[in-house]
């Protein structure tokens, strides 16, 4: 058949090259900007397109829900593309980069179907736009990142450390040294985050840094007295900066809860930052017992609710440059539930 037949030529694992001109594609999703990359460039496989997505601060893309995964949908033209998940750590037992279990789902039909046993990970627009496919982890597509639009807004609350002399690297290098050190290679966003920068730091000597220019996607570029520079030779061994970034972007998944008495209740706080902060839920300034820890963020859980739970929520992110809070208005049962069957 000519279906299993194009099966078994896609797992030879060639590059496909699409007959298709090269595209790129921008689209705002709440906070989060969405790129879309496919030309013959960056047709590549999943875990490069992670890579590629992490040096443009942010990460392949996690449609969890659907207004998401059709935004996804939207920007990639319905166009094939790798998404953050699979099931490389257990088969059949998918996640999402980030470690969390897939609750929601868009598969096609007779989809994941791990074929020849060789299927551990995803890719969106497959058969239909939106829908999902498992397939070898070897493909080369075109892929989406989200990136956090606001990365840089805490500009004012971030703290640069300069690294000169015997630590003078390429590019590369310097990235990975301020990642190992849980930081980041300084990132500018425009030529007011370079004025600031300079004054912080009073750089007056000529003298060039690396760091990185969201401007032109979080490429390799240099900074100094006279501007920033994008510069041909990423290799070249000079100086660089690291930042830190006080928690940003909090993000609480319920404001106003609504609730009938005797429901559990979930509501998810998190929030970005670098180092990535923890993550914490307090009532009434205590410590709350029933939440679920993770990196970056923690989930409220609250079993078989009733008056005695109501209080203050606060969700609070700190790390080692500074703190941010956010309150959940308590929250209120549904009118008339109480005297309902
Ligand atoms: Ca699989
Ligand atoms: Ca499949």
């Amino acid at each position: 058949m000519q279906y299993s037949l194009m099966k078994s030529v896609l797992l030879l694992c060639s590059v496909l090259t699409l007959a298709l001109a090269g595209l790129e594609n921008t689209a705002k999703f709440g906070d989060t900007i969405l790129k879309y990359y496919d030309n013959h460039h960056d047709l590549v496989i999943p875990f490069a397109a992670s890579v590629s997505c992490s040096q443009k601060g942010g990460e392949l893309v996690m449609p969890k829900h659907k207004n998401l995964n059709d935004a996804v949908a939207q920007v990639s033209y319905g166009r094939r593309v790798s998404i953050g998940g699979g099931d490389m750590f257990g088969e059949g037992s998918y996640e999402w980069n980030d470690g969390h279990r897939q609750e929601w789902s868009n598969w096609l039909t007779g989809e994941p179907n791990d074929y020849q046993g060789q299927e551990d990970c995803m890719v969106m627009n497959a058969g239909g736009k939106g829908k999902w496919n498992d397939i070898p982890c070897c493909h080369r597509v075109g892929y989406v990142c989200q990136i956090p639009s606001d990365r840089s807004v805490a500009y004012e609350n971030s703290e640069f450390t300069i690294y000169t002399g015997n630590s003078a690297s390429s590019y590369f290098q310097a990235k990975q040294f301020c990642e190992e050190r849980r930081s980041r290679l300084a990132s500018l966003k425009n030529g007011n985050d370079f004025k600031s920068l300079i004054a912080k730091l009073n750089i007056t000597a000529v003298m060039r840094f690396w760091i990185d220019n969201m401007e032109v996607g979080y490429s390799c570029s240099s900074v100094s007295h006279n501007g920033v520079s994008s510069i041909d030779n990423c290799l070249k061994p000079m100086p660089f900066i690291c930042e830190e970034v006080a928690p940003l972007d909090l993000y609480i998944s319920e404001e106003q809860v609504k609730v009938e008495p005797g429901v559990d209740l979930r509501v998810d706080c998190s929030a970005s930052g670098v180092p990535i902060p923890k993550v914490t839920w307090y009532r009434d300034d205590i410590y709350v017992r029933h939440q679920k820890r993770e990196v970056g963020r923690s989930t409220l859980v609250l079993k078989d609710i009733n008056s005695e739970d109501f209080g203050m929520y606060v969700c609070k992110a700190t790390n080692k440059v500074g703190g941010k809070s956010r309150n959940m208005e308590g929250y209120s049962f549904i009118e008339g539930s109480e005297n309902q069957n």
